[in-house]
């Protein structure tokens, strides 16, 4: 079979016109009468084409290798802009440029058209969409699976400084970038009962039905001809779900109502889970993104194959942290119930497909289930995962013959006043591999969180120490940047081969070199500040150093800690002591969870914080401070340029990785960090002189709290902390009332070595020379934080997959 292989040129007169092309053909339009909509979706659409045939060239290369796929499971993914991302990978950036220019449209404005796909939350979402990046840019025959919410996280905006949430219609004017494929649905079961087949197999009878129709958007490889998808899930009602009857009977809500019900399935991303029905509707989520990959996964794998024994060969199913672990479930459900596998010979390929991703190390973190919900919502499955910890439980007897606190200890189901299912177990149990995502992480989560599974089975257990997308985060975030390192470097390879920014050691001594650097800064800190003028009203220094913080608020990663640093500096300006005090702008960004207070509660007191220096004359010459709202991709794209200093200060032991740490390394800011997550491996690199280390190690923190931690002894000690903690008093009592009384994450005994610090900080600044050797030496060393590399570490430890190259 030939394919029909439309070879778009990549000059700007062919560009325009297959432009013009779309805007007549797809929108039925012409230039002279095209809305700014009409001409938006007519460049994606131009783009988007220049891909396809890569893509067309991917799916051939694979069929005809046959090759061992990674399958990606993940709930979230923070894709950013498809724009800016596609004109690079589909190197057409220039010639799309001209051609809008010859059209008379504007790029900035089209740009500003281009949606964040709403599928993201926060740093497992970010980092999943580097992966796939990477994934592409390697060659690795790759899907990333999720759900294709109607409705994304959602719009952070401020009101009196608290945080009110406002829906993300992310596909309101469509979405140029998917392509749907809706005769590919798959069902989707919930509820029932069972009945019994031969043996361990039963039938499952399912109460309701769902329908899961899928769509992908094109994930190219950079420097590649690599495309890989990423397949997208939303849930439909059944064909006869809607009442005709009751529609004419006027009755237009019941009329819907199935349909309502089917479709909410996909309609938001972690919808709220403090009512019972929220929760079991994230539990439907989680069931119907893996019912429907599963089924395709074993589509694809039909294909080109036909045994199950060669399944675990050829598949790769990577668990994105535990929202996907039901898998395990319904894979073992599919190969038993309905394939008729023998038990044992289930589990060992299911045990061999599976691997599973941890992001965290807060107990509270680790999700569970209550068994009763599962029953109800998933009856063959809460039956299978009875089984599968039966037989797991044997084999830990046999272990730890006698010890009744092992089995209490690794159960899959936590007993108490209620039963739990733990999903974390379930991932452990029925997978290969198990990894953390930074070393310190990976030894924690062996030594604590999941301890007993480690001793068990030390040899799945593995770090892999996460990674960023230089294209997405320097080479888009960063033209200025970038375009210097190029200069310097000789040429641009170091974007698919970041050790090579290496090379940029020798220039860090360079004078020329070095003020060159500085103008690429202040330009970057010019930008950030007209888009905060135009977004706060509040106007920043371009000369200031800029200080930021961008990441999830929560309690652990200690924004307060941020906050009272603040109002340190305040206090000292306001009484003069201003010979230590470089002027700063501080700037925060980051959505906290609806329903999570106390993490609103710092919110808002950064924000009444912030304007209460900014509107004090005598302070605003030093100290500016914003919190840009509805922090995503595209406003980290805009703040990280920026940054000099980067906040990674949350207490030692609790950040499991971090990965806005590596963007902001990467494009030359200082940290300023605890010994917690991947802060460790950045010093490490970097050089302990390149970067700015305070406050308690993990050891530390567990001396302290052995010891009895009491919080007030230090506010009794220290002076300046009394004044600050007392302002605190007055702008919000509750959280000075917390700190001093429960200072869960150490927040005062971190406080003296942090101040103290940040006065380090000032002083280097001050010598202009030494911050920019040590700015660029960061840069220079970070190539590791590649998520190229973090992939090549999964393959080589885990996937065991090699790449399959994509001809010309
Ligand atoms: C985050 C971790 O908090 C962060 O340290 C890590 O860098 C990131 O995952 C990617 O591994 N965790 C989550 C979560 O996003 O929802 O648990």
């Amino acid at each position: 079979m030939t394919y029909v292989t439309p070879h778009p040129s990549n000059t700007p007169g062919d560009f325009g016109r297959d432009l013009l092309s779309n805007l007549y053909y797809q929108r039925g339009t012409t230039l002279e009468s095209a809305s700014a909509q009409d001409a938006y979706h007519s460049l994606a659409l131009t783009v988007r084409d220049r891909l396809v045939d890569r893509y067309i060239r991917t799916a051939a290369a694979h069929y005809q290798a046959n090759p061992r796929f990674i399958y990606y499971l993940s709930a979230e993914y923070m894709l950013g802009k498809q724009l800016d991302q596609n004109l690079l990978y589909s190197g057409t950036a220039d010639c799309a440029r001209s051609a809008l220019a010859g059209l008379g449209l504007s790029p900035a404005e089209l740009d500003a058209l281009d949606v964040e796909p709403g599928l993201g939350n926060g740093g497992l979402g970010r980092l999943a969409a580097c992966l796939l990046d990477a994934m592409a840019t390697l060659d690795i025959p790759a899907v990333g699976y999720g759900i294709r919410y109607d409705f994304g996280i959602f719009k952070q905006a401020f009101e009196d400084g608290a945080q009110v949430e406002r829906p993300d219609d992310w596909t309101f004017y469509g979405n140029p970038w998917e392509f749907h494929a809706s005769d590919d649905q798959q069902t989707v079961g919930f509820y029932g009962h069972t009945e019994p087949l031969d043996g361990v197999r039963k039938s499952w009878v399912p109460g309701e039905i769902v329908m899961g129709e899928p769509s992908h958007m094109l994930v190219p490889g950079y420097a590649t001809s690599t495309v890989n998808i990423i397949r997208l899930w939303r849930a439909r009602a059944s064909r006869e779900s809607f009442d005709l009857s009751r529609f004419g009977a006027g009755q237009y809500g019941e009329a819907v109502e199935e349909i309502v019900r089917s479709e909410n399935i996909s309609k938001v991303l972690y919808p709220d889970d403090s009512t019972e029905l929220g929760r079991e509707l994230r539990l439907k989520q989680q069931h119907f993104l893996v019912t429907c990959a599963l089924r395709d996964i074993v589509r694809r794998f039909r294909l080109r194959n036909s045994d199950w024994d060669d399944f675990a060969g050829k598949v790769v199913i990577q668990l994105n942290d535990t929202h996907p672990v039901m898998a395990i479930a319904e894979l073992m459900r599919m190969l038993v119930d309905e394939e008729g596998l023998e038990w044992d010979h289930a589990w060992s390929i299911t045990r061999r497909v599976f691997a599973y991703t941890c992001h965290t190390l807060l107990p509270e973190a680790l999700e569970t289930w209550p068994v009763r919900l599962v029953q109800r919502l998933l009856p063959r499955h809460m039956e299978i995962i009875f089984l599968i910890n039966h037989l797991f439980l044997r084999e830990v007897s046999a272990r730890y013959p006698g010890d009744d606190g092992k089995l209490r200890e690794l159960s899959i189901i936590a007993e108490g006043d209620e039963q739990r299912v733990r999903m974390a177990h379930l991932a452990v149990v029925g997978s290969s591999a198990v990894n953390g995502v930074a070393e310190l992480h990976s030894r924690l989560l062996a030594a604590t969180t999941l301890h007993g599974f480690a001793e068990l089975w030390p040899g799945r257990f593995h770090n892999v120490t996460n990674g960023v997308s230089p294209r997405r985060f320097v080479r888009l975030a960063n033209p200025r940047l970038s375009e210097l390192i190029t200069e310097r470097l000789g040429d641009d390879r170091w974007l698919s081969d970041l050790d090579r920014l290496g090379g940029l050691e020798s220039a860090a001594d360079d004078p020329e070199f070095q003020e060159r650097w500085r103008q690429v800064k202040r330009l970057n800190r010019q930008d950030l500040a007209d888009q905060a003028l135009a977004t706060t009203g509040v106007a920043l220094d371009p000369d200031a150093l800029c200080d930021v913080m961008i990441k999830r608020f929560h309690e652990y990663k200690r924004q307060l800690l941020r906050v009272l640093h603040v109002v340190v500096m305040h206090h000292r300006i306001r009484r003069g002591e201003v010979a230590d005090v470089v002027p700063r702008s501080i700037v925060f960004g980051g959505k906290a969870a609806p329903g999570y207070y106390a993490a609103k509660r710092i919110m808002q007191l950064a924000n009444t914080v912030a304007g209460m220096v900014n509107e004090d004359p005598a302070v605003s010459p030093y100290l500016k401070m914003i919190f840009l709202p509805d922090y995503n991709v595209s406003r980290a794209q805009l703040i990280i340029p920026a940054a000099d200093l980067s906040e990674q200060i949350s207490l030692a032991g609790k950040e499991a990785s971090g990965t806005s740490n590596m963007k902001l390394a990467l494009n030359g800011a200082l940290t300023i960090g605890t010994l917690d997550g991947a802060n460790v491996e950045i010093r490490d690199r970097v050089g302990a002189e390149n970067f700015f280390l305070f406050g308690l190690d993990t050891a530390e923190v567990a001396a302290v709290r052995e010891k009895g931690y009491r919080s007030r002894d230090f506010y009794e000690r220290d002076e300046e902390l009394r004044e600050v903690v007392d302002t605190v008093a007055r702008l919000e009592p509750q959280i000075a009332d917390d700190l001093l009384n429960h200072d869960e994450y150490l927040t005062l005994a971190d406080f003296r070595a942090y101040v103290d610090c940040q006065d380090r900080v000032a002083r280097a600044w001050r010598d202009t020379a030494g911050w920019t050797r040590a700015s660029i030496l960061n840069t220079a060393r970070s190539g590791f934080f590649s998520s190229d590399r973090t992939v090549r570490d999964y393959c080589r430890d885990i996937w065991h997959v090699t790449p399959v190259p994509v001809g010309e």
